[in-house]
């Protein structure tokens, strides 16, 4: 057999197929194989593959066997277990120089594991972001590969071709060594949890304080398309908040369970800023938001008992409505800030070279929290690309400063109601402490030096001392 094909797919579930197709469309041939045999002949027969250059093969030997060398594989298969059977399988069959793309979203740490077994075995590892889910994958996402510049420059142009373009500009960059690029992509994902989440709080405001139909709330959102909070996700609220069902004609949204579900990386997220020591409350808040909506059942029944807030609004609605568009503009600040503190604390942990201006642009187009702010987080790292944080930039720290009146008067009027904002109140709490040079932990250290002699500085002198307070 010769071998014919650019590149080789393994694992045809949604996100296979559509970046299979749009491989094709940019005239590299694939070969693609399914652990379901079934699957992979369905969708090479289908109306969408059919005439491209789409090689089905029902072996890993006869994947392997169709590919050009250096051979490049991507698994699109389901995180975790099955990314180890399908590297084991293949492993055998490669030689020194392939490569191994992971375009799913693999924990980091996984990927750095695995990328330290196969650089050992002389094989290439690329642990791949891969955003923008099915269309995408299929139109042009965002791709975010790790693993080193050699095996980048082999696969890179097929990436670059396939990714989701703005002025012109591909959204992908190398991210940098091993777990970089599920890193960023991780990362990107919990910065959407708190995206969402906030988003859904000022909507909650909006009916639940404000009175505001499910009508209004749709068209605040499109409105608010229009200026700086324009994004994808703001872009699709208003589309789902102005959407009938045809067999009630009530609108879609009010009939949906408010039950979140979830599938780990804003969770990982968390617990990667945990482990780095980085505060990235306003992600974790996205997080638990969505734990105690699940908790549905229970949620009922302490309504019954607890009895829930009754919120009242004698206020002016429209300023308090542009209030609420300019307390969400002020929280997806910190949440961003957040992301971009912890991943600046990822690269200097583990060495890579990420460049957060270029990771700014590869999130304008193919991926969920697309949107024009990022070309204002590009601006701010080439003014100071060592930038600790988004705050300190003067045109974030300007729109802060200018929300600042509106966040508080949202989250004050939002508590005073009894109506949750776990995310915008977070928000402000972390510009109010990141602010704030002196904060509450000399009393922290005081309590922990007392119960257990774990010393403290003092601002006075030098060193650390140690306090015999039961003593006084
Ligand atoms: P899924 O995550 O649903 O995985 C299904 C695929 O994995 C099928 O091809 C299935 O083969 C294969 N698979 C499983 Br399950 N266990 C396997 C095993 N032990 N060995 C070999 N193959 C196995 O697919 P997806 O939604 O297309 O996502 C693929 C990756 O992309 C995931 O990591 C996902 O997190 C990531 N991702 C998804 C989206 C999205 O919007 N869906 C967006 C961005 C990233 P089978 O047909 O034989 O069962």
């Amino acid at each position: 057999m010769t071998a014919q094909a650019d590149i080789g797919l393994v694992g045809l579930a949604v996100m296979g197929q559509n970046l299979a197709l749009n491989i094709a469309d940019h005239g590299y041939s694939i070969a693609v194989f399914n652990r379901t045999t079934a699957t992979t002949h369905k969708f090479v027969d289908s109306d969408e593959a059919k005439g491209k250059a789409v090689i089905a093969c029902d072996t890993m030997e006869d994947l392997v066997a169709n590919l050009k060398t250096p051979r490049a594989i991507i698994l699109m298969v389901k995180a975790g277990e099955p990314v180890d059977q399908q590297i084991a399988m293949l492993q055998p069959l490669l030689e020194e120089g392939d490569i191994i793309v992971d375009g799913g979203n693999s924990q980091f740490m996984d990927t750095r594991r695995r990328d330290e077994a196969l650089t050992a075995a002389g094989l290439n590892f690329m642990g791949t972001g891969i955003s923008g889910g099915e269309e995408g994958a299929r139109n042009g996402p965002s791709i975010m590969p790790g693993g080193t510049a050699k095996a980048y420059s082999k696969v890179g142009p097929i990436f670059q071709a396939i990714s989701a373009k703005v002025d012109g500009e591909a959204c992908c960059v190398h991210i940098g060594t091993d777990g970089a690029g599920h890193f960023i992509k991780t990362t990107h994902n919990g910065i959407e949890y708190a995206d969402m989440q906030m988003i859904a709080e000022v909507y909650h405001l909006m009916k639940n304080l404000l009175g505001m139909s499910t009508a209004e709330t749709a068209e605040a959102f499109t409105a608010w398309n229009e200026g700086d909070l324009d994004s994808y996700l703001i872009e699709i609220t208003a589309d789902i908040l102005g959407q009938i069902d045809q067999d009630t004609g009530q609108h879609i949204v009010d009939l949906i369970l408010d039950r979140a579900g979830q599938k780990g990386t804003g969770q990982w997220t968390s617990v990667s800023a945990l482990e780095l020591g980085v505060p990235a409350p306003t992600i974790a808040e996205a997080v638990f938001a969505r734990n105690i909506t699940a908790l549905k059942d229970e949620r009922v029944a302490a309504e019954k008992i607890l009895g829930k807030a009754s919120p009242s609004f004698d206020g002016d609605k429209a300023a308090f409505l542009t209030d609420l568009r300019d307390a969400l503009l002020a929280s997806k600040i910190c949440a961003y800030a957040q992301g971009f503190a912890l991943m600046q604390a990822a690269k200097d942990e583990f060495g890579w070279d990420t460049d957060f201006g270029k990771v700014s642009m590869i999130w304008r187009g193919g991926c969920i929290i697309r949107a024009r702010f990022l070309n204002r987080i590009k601006e701010a790292y080439d003014r100071d690309p060592g930038l600790k944080n988004l705050l300190l930039d003067p045109y974030f720290r300007e729109v802060v400063e200018k929300g600042d009146g509106a966040w508080r008067r949202v989250v004050g009027t939002a508590i005073a109601n009894g109506i949750p904002v776990a995310a915008l109140g977070s928000a402000l709490s972390y510009y109010d402490a990141y602010r704030t040079g002196r904060l509450w932990a000399d009393l922290i250290q005081a309590q922990r030096d007392y119960f257990g002699a774990h010393t403290f500085e003092r601002t006075d002198r030098e060193g650390w001392f140690h306090r015999e307070w039961m003593k006084n």
